[in-house]
């Protein structure tokens, strides 16, 4: 084991951070260990941890010393197989990074994206008068479940068939990037047929023309990048761009519910949809944790990192530091300046899909907020245990027209 005869002039703990307790309400753990110190070393997994906001985002943002490229979950891509071809974006470094995410960046461009507005639109108001006329609703699979995967699936230009495995592939990436625990194992047991799917949906024969796939596509016809990185880019879409969009709408319609003078503010101005997204991200975010592996030894707030290790960061943890936040960063606050928070991530691979969950996010709040009145949880919102996610797997509300 590499802890042998090593010196770590850290605080170590013997938590697990992927344990089901943790991964249901993980906040506890998170004071606890932003209260340790800016670095700790989990004993269990053999690996460096930062809770805090300062240490979490200098290291995304020191890509040269905090690497992806050995992959971004527990597993070291130099000591073991991946579970898949690593991705070209999330699993790189410069410069190999850079060509792709440039391409991606075409793709997904604020032009492409305001394209977008009108269909997204459209399909939002027409399920929020659904669901309000209803009079009650789950947040999760009736809402966030729905939304995204209608209009992002067409925005990408999917085949129809097959595409109920999408949140399996989604739960089994973000589950591949913890531990081999009955999570990731439950997960690997039903892969074949869903990676199967998902590999034949980002073929080119497979996409409609006039979709975010085919545009990846062309982008090789144009020599920005292979034939053979293009169906690996539309993977990316298929892995990034869909649970986390559903876990994303969820939690924030969870917390507004929870929450009744933040979602009456933004009843009364649903402007504020855009800001009420940011402020449901830092204070629930949505991807929680996220490993870098160092490239040379490396001192952080005075603890000694040798080259070569895996390095937790959790960025839940860093939107709800006091330090950065205040007092009361536990609280959801929709009027609060949450620019700043890294559930995006930061730096050079920051969420590229950015612009269109912020689409989505804003258009399906801005429908509900014009049309209900009273938004009220009905029961205690189920967790959905994931070793990357947070969020719900039932989030019932009491819903009245306004
Ligand atoms: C990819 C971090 C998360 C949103 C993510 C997951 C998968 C990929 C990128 C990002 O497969 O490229």
């Amino acid at each position: 084991m590499p802890t042998l005869n090593r010196k770590i002039d850290a605080p170590v703990l013997d938590a697990d951070p992927f344990d089901e307790t943790h991964l249901a309400d993980p906040y506890p753990l998170h004071e606890l260990l932003r209260e340790a110190g800016p670095v700790v070393f989990l004993e269990r997994y053999q690996v460096w941890a930062m809770a805090r906001h300062d240490e979490v985002h200098a290291s995304l943002t020191d890509h040269g010393t905090f690497c992806s490229s050995r992959g971004a979950g527990l597993s070291d891509f130099h000591k073991e197989k991946p579970w898949r071809p690593p991705s070209l974006l999330l699993e790189a470094d410069p410069p190999d990074h850079t060509v792709v995410r440039t391409a991606m960046g075409k793709v997904i461009s604020p032009r492409t994206v305001r394209g977008f507005r009108d269909t997204f639109r459209a399909v939002a108001e027409d399920l929020a008068d659904e669901l309000v006329a209803r009079g009650g609703f789950d947040a999760v699979t009736d809402l966030a479940e729905r939304y995204p995967l209608k209009v992002f699936p067409d925005a990408v230009g999917l085949p129809s068939e097959g595409r109920e495995n999408l949140l399996p592939y989604g739960a089994l990436a973000f589950n591949a990037f913890g531990p081999r625990n009955t999570l990731l194992e439950d997960a690997l047991a039903k892969a074949a047929p869903v990676q199967e799917w998902i590999w034949a949906s980002c073929q080119r024969d497979a996409l409609a023309p006039d979709g975010l796939g085919a545009r990846i596509w062309e982008a090789a016809d144009n020599g920005e990048i292979t034939h053979e990185q293009a169906p690996m880019l539309v993977r990316s879409l298929l892995s990034a761009g869909v649970d986390t969009t559903v876990y994303g709408i969820a939690n924030t319609v969870q917390a507004l519910a929870a929450n009744p003078d933040q979602w009456a503010r933004l009843r009364e101005k649903p402007s504020l949809a855009r800001f009420a997204f940011d402020e449901a991200l830092r204070y629930e975010s949505p991807v929680q944790t996220f490993f870098r592996t160092t490239t040379r030894d490396v001192e952080v707030s005075g603890v000694r990192i040798p080259e070569g290790e895996k390095v937790l960061l959790f960025l839940g943890a860093a939107n709800r530091d006091p330090r950065k936040w205040g007092p009361d960063a536990d609280r959801m606050d929709i009027t609060r300046r949450a620019a700043g928070h890294v559930a995006f991530g930061m730096g050079i691979h920051q969420c590229v899909g950015q612009p269109i969950a912020r689409l989505e996010a804003e258009l399906v709040l801005t429908a509900l907020a014009e049309r209900a009145g009273h938004l009220e949880p009905t029961a205690d919102p189920v967790p959905k245990l994931n070793n990357t996610l947070k969020g719900w797997s039932s989030a019932p509300v009491s819903v009245r027209a306004t």
